[in-house]
């Protein structure tokens, strides 16, 4: 971790029930897989979310009615941050691995995809954000080339127990203009770059930085309230409407 606290926004993605015999327990519940971002802006584009398939997570409680998915050491953290039921303490209902998460239909803010599911990503780091990420290929080259995985490699959908309507049916949702990158930024330089999976860490390092940059501080929303804006203007236009609805809030480490 850095010196500098990083300030995330947690995207509150609503379970649908019913759960799985598993989170029985969380029956009547409010339930979110609780992913962490830097760029809230971007979630118009989600297709799917991410969990690490041999992580730990937990079912913790926020307040009464509210129960988020996530990581044992986010949720002491939010803790702290005066996001949990009992004070600065953190109180799990349920202790759940990546492997349960998979496949959990979620109902995400933003998202054009009204339902999308949880998939493996295997790049997922456990002592950052949550655990739990959102995946927006169309701007991140991890999202873009973990779901290109999956998409085109049966048997690695069949490892993890993903299921074809899973992941099929899920296009790039192009949501930022960046010039000469076009409308689906991530794809087009993990093409450029000849990047074959998830796990080629330099060249997707090098990827990140190109998208994230040009995006970041050239890019142009096609879609949503603020279609036509910059994306650094619409960012905490949008962050603070997510917030004030009461679909995500904020969290540092
Ligand atoms: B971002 P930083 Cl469209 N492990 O959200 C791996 N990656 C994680 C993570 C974890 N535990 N927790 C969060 N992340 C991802 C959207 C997005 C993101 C877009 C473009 C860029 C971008 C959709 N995925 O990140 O190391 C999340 O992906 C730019 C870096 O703390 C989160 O924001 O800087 C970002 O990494 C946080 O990375």
């Amino acid at each position: 971790e850095g010196v500098q606290p990083q300030e995330y926004t947690i995207i509150k993605m609503e379970v649908v029930p019913p759960f799985p015999a598993k989170m029985g327990v969380l029956e009547g519940k409010k339930v979110f897989l609780a992913a962490a971002t830097l760029r809230p802006e971007t979630m118009y584009g989600q297709t799917n979310c991410w969990v690490l398939p041999d992580g730990k997570y937990g079912a913790f409680e926020i307040n009464d009615t509210e129960v988020f998915i996530l990581t044992e050491r986010a949720a002491l953290n939010l803790a702290y941050q005066k996001l949990s039921r009992v004070p600065e303490k953190p109180t799990c209902l349920v202790e759940l691995t990546g492997n349960d998460l998979i496949g959990l239909p979620v109902r995400s803010p933003l998202s054009f995809n009204e339902i999308i599911y949880a998939l493996p990503m295997l790049t997922i780091l456990t002592d950052k954000g949550t655990g739990i990420v959102t995946s927006v290929p169309s701007d991140a080259p991890d999202d873009y080339m973990a779901l290109h995985d999956l998409k085109a490699k049966p048997a690695f959908r069949a490892k993890f127990g993903v299921k074809d309507e899973w992941v099929l049916p899920f296009e790039i949702v192009p949501i930022i203009d960046i010039p000469e990158f076009g409308d689906r930024a991530a794809e087009k330089v993990c093409l450029d770059l000849k990047i074959k999976s998830q796990n080629e860490k330099d060249k997707l390092a090098e990827a990140k930085k190109l998208v994230y940059l040009r995006g970041f501080t050239e890019g142009i929303m096609t879609v949503g309230e603020y279609a036509g804006r910059k994306v650094q203007e619409a960012k905490p236009l949008i962050r603070t409407k997510l917030i004030e609805a009461g679909q995500a809030i904020i969290y540092s480490e």
